[in-house]
């Protein structure tokens, strides 16, 4: 962990972050460690904006700057594995517009083999059933970081069951403030608390070593 990241992405500190992500890549360090710095960072602006300490600026800043150290990060968001090892379909559900999360994940499935079907933000119910009806997913993700959002979850995923598609698919969710509770909840297979906790899930699933 660096101490160093994780506290400019708190204190939403650019010209440092951007020094410590450039470092960090020339000692070599994995980019998805370089990203759960930044998360641990967000979670810290997540909790002073909880405290009032920031406001809604805040957040908006924090988004840009972590979008900013992603895109240092580049392309290079884990093993890049050409083979195709079957389709993943995520989106951010339904009243829900956070999306660094989101893409994160997509950009890891991606690099490891996945074809990804990305329905982006705010996904209703009705665009989860046609893309697993039209794709034929192995494995569904549904991203949330709005407890606020945790009954469309239930609900989308009681109507993918109700359409008859429950059994074909798997279902993963995640997202800051979900865990195994939330997953028993809302009736997914699982919860997985990173993007590389995603890969390995869906490979096994898969039987892929
Ligand atoms: C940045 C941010 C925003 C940005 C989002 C920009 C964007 N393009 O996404 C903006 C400013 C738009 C925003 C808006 C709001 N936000 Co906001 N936001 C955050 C913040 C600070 C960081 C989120 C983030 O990007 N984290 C970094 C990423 C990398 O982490 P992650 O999303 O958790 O994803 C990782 C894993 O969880 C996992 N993962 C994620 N999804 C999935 C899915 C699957 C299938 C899998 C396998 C894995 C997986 O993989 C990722 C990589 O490892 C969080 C604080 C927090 N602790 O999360 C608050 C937070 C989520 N927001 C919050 C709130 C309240 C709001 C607003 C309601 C504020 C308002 N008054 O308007 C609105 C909601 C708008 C809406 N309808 O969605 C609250 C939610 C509280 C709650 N209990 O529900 C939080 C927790 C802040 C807080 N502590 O109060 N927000």
């Amino acid at each position: 962990m660096s101490q160093t990241l994780i506290n400019a992405m708190a204190d939403l500190d650019e010209s440092v972050l951007v020094s410590e992500v450039n470092a960090l890549k020339t000692q070599g360090v994995a980019p998805l460690e370089i990203i759960q710095n930044l998360q641990e960072g967000m979670n810290i602006v997540g909790k002073r904006y909880e405290e009032k300490e920031y406001y809604l600026s805040e957040l908006i800043m924090s988004a840009e700057i972590f979008k900013e150290a992603a895109a240092l990060i580049g392309g290079d968001l884990s093993g890049a594995n050409a083979a195709s090892h079957g389709t993943f379909v995520m989106g951010t559900i339904y009243g829900d517009i956070h999306d660094i999360g989101k893409n994160i994940v997509t950009t890891v499935m991606g690099c490891n083999g996945f074809n990804v079907v990305d329905l982006g933000v705010d996904v209703p119910t009705a665009d989860y059933i046609k893309a697993i009806q039209e794709h034929k997913p192995q494995v569904v993700g549904i991203s949330c970081l709005l407890t606020t959002a945790f009954d469309g979850m239930k609900e989308c995923i009681e109507s993918i069951k109700a359409a008859g598609l429950r059994d074909n698919v798997k279902i993963l969710i995640g997202g800051g403030p979900c865990d195994q509770t939330t997953a028993d909840y809302v009736g997914a297979d699982a919860y997985c608390k990173t993007a590389q906790d995603c890969v390995e899930y869906a490979k096994k699933l898969m039987d892929i070593k």
